[in-house]
C-alpha cells in the first residue's frame, strides 16, 4: 500500500507549500488577476523556502527534491493562483537546465541568484513561425571568437521583459534538431529588446512578451551542453515543465471542486440546497474521480521522471494531456454549478476556468502530446 502514498517528507513538504499558498498567495491572487500585478515580492518569498531550486541540485543551492515533489509544490500554489505557480514552474525548468548541462562557471555566475530568485529566469523556445514544430526554430547563433552572434526572435515569452535570465534555444547548425544549441542570455546585453506585454484570456499575474534578440554578442562560455545538443536539453526540461503545468491543472481544478462543495450547500432552489439535486451530487462525484484518476498518473509520470525511467517522456505527456484537459472540465462544471455567479468576478471560478485554459495549448499543445504518445507506441 505504501507506494501508492505519500511519505512522510513529501506531506510535510506539500503541507509547507499548502501554508504559504493560504498566507501569500490565495489572499491577493484576484486583485493580481484583475490588476494584471506581477507578484515579484511573494514569487521571491517562495524561494526563500527552496521553490525557485526544486529540482537543482544541493551544491549548487537548490533542494535537490524529486518531480513528485515539485509537483506536489505546484499543486499546492495553484490552489491560489494556477498563473503564479506556472511562473515559478517555468523559472525552475530553466534553473535546473542551467544545473543539469552548465559547466561549473556557468552555474557559478547564474545559479547562486536564481535559486534566490535574485534574478528570474525564462526558457525560450517558441517563435512566430515555429510553435508546436519547435525544431523548425530560426533564431541565429553565428559562432565569433569567443562569442556567439544572436539574431532572431522569440515569441510568446513568459516573464519576459520581467526576468533578467533568458535560456534560449537558437541554431547553430544545420535545420532540424540537431542544428539547435542553448545559450543562456542576459536582459542587459546589447541588442535584446522586448515586444509589448501581451493582452490574454487568463495568467494576468505574470507578463508575456516577444524578445527580440539583433546581433546580439553572447559568449560561448554561456552555452549550456555541446553545441547541437540544444533540442534534447529544450525537451528534457519540458519533461519536467510539463508534469508541473499538468499539477498547476490539478490544484486550480481542486480548489474549484472544494468551492463547489461549499456553495451547492448553501445555494437554495425549488426549496431545497441545490446539493440535494441528483444532479449536482453525479457531477461533483464525476468532477472528483476524475480529478483522481488524472492526478494517479500524474504522480505516477513524475515517479519515472525523477527515477529516469526509459518511457518518462510518453508518460509525462500522457500526464500533462490527462490533466490539464481534466482540469479545465472540472473547472467548467464548477463555473455551471455555480449558475450565473460563477460568471462573476465576486468568485474565483471564472479566474481558474480563464487561467486554465492555456494548460491544455503551452509547454506543447495537447495535439502533441498525443503526438510523443502515439509515436512511442508506435515506434517498434
Ligand atoms: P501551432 O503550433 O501553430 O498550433 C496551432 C494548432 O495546430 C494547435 O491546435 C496545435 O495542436 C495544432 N497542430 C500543430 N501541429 C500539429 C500536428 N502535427 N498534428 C495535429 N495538430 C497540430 N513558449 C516558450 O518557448 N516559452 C514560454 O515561456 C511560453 N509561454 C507561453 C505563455 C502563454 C500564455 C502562451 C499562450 C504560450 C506560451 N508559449 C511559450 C508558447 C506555447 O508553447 C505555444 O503557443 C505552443 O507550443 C503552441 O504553438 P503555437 O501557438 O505556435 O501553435
Ligand atoms: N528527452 C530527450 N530527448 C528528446 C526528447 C525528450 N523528451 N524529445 C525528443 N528528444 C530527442 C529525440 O530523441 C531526437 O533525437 P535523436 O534523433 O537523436 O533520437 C531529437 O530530440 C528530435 O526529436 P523528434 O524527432 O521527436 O523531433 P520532432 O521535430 O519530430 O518533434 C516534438 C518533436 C513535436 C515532440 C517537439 O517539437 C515538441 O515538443 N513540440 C512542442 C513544442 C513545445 O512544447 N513548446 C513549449 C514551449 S515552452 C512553454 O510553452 C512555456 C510556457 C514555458
Amino acid at each position: 500500500m505504501t507506494q501508492f502514498d505519500l511519505t512522510d517528507e513529501q506531506r510535510e513538504i506539500q503541507e509547507l507549500a499548502r501554508r504559504f499558498t493560504a498566507d501569500r498567495i490565495t489572499p491577493f491572487a484576484a486583485e493580481w488577476d484583475e490588476k494584471h500585478i506581477f507578484p515579484r515580492e511573494t514569487i521571491k518569498a517562495a524561494a526563500e523556502l527552496g521553490f525557485a531550486a526544486i529540482y537543482v541540485s544541493e551544491e549548487s543551492g537548490g533542494i535537490a527534491l524529486g518531480r513528485l515533489e515539485a509537483a506536489l509544490i505546484m499543486e499546492a500554489m495553484a490552489y491560489g493562483c494556477p498563473s503564479t505557480s506556472a511562473f515559478i514552474s517555468i523559472h525552475n525548468m530553466a534553473s535546473w537546465m542551467i544545473d543539469r548541462f552548465g559547466d561549473a562557471d556557468v552555474k557559478g555566475r547564474y545559479l547562486p541568484d536564481l535559486v534566490t530568485m535574485e534574478r528570474m529566469a525564462s526558457y525560450c523556445l517558441t517563435e512566430p513561425g515555429s510553435g508546436s514544430d519547435a525544431a523548425a526554430l530560426k533564431t541565429r547563433a553565428v559562432r565569433d571568437g569567443d562569442h556567439y552572434v544572436v539574431s532572431g526572435s522569440k515569441q510568446f515569452i513568459s516573464g519576459g521583459g520581467e526576468n533578467e535570465v533568458y535560456v534560449t534555444m537558437v541554431r547553430t547548425g544545420e535545420e532540424g534538431p540537431k542544428g539547435i544549441s542553448c545559450l543562456v542570455i542576459d536582459k542587459d546585453t546589447p541588442g535584446v529588446s522586448f515586444g509589448a506585454n501581451e493582452r490574454k484570456l487568463g495568467w494576468h499575474s505574470q507578463p508575456t512578451r516577444q524578445v527580440m534578440f539583433d546581433n546580439v554578442r553572447v559568449p560561448v562560455a554561456n552555452r549550456l551542453g555541446a553545441e547541437g545538443e540544444g533540442f534534447r536539453i529544450a525537451m528534457m526540461g519540458l519533461d519536467g515543465g510539463r508534469l508541473n503545468i499538468g499539477a498547476c491543472s490539478l490544484g486550480g481544478a481542486q480548489r474549484c471542486l472544494d468551492e463547489s462543495v461549499a456553495y451547492v450547500k448553501d445555494r437554495r432552489q425549488f426549496g431545497k440546497a441545490i446539493a440535494e439535486f441528483q444532479n449536482t451530487q453525479f457531477t461533483l462525484a464525476d468532477m472528483a474521480t476524475e480529478l483522481e484518476a488524472a492526478r494517479a498518473l500524474l504522480y505516477l509520470a513524475a515517479a519515472k521522471v525523477t527515477g529516469n525511467a526509459p518511457d518518462k517522456t510518453r508518460f509525462a505527456a500522457m500526464a500533462k494531456r490527462l490533466a490539464t484537459d481534466t482540469g479545465s472540465s472540472v473547472v467548467d462544471r464548477a463555473l455551471q454549478l455555480h449558475g450565473g455567479y460563477g460568471y462573476l468576478m465576486d468568485y474565483p471560478i471564472e479566474r481558474f476556468w480563464r487561467d486554465l485554459r492555456v494548460h491544455s495549448i503551452l509547454e506543447g499543445t495537447n495535439q502533441v502530446m498525443r503526438m510523443i504518445v502515439g509515436r512511442d507506441l508506435l515506434k517498434d
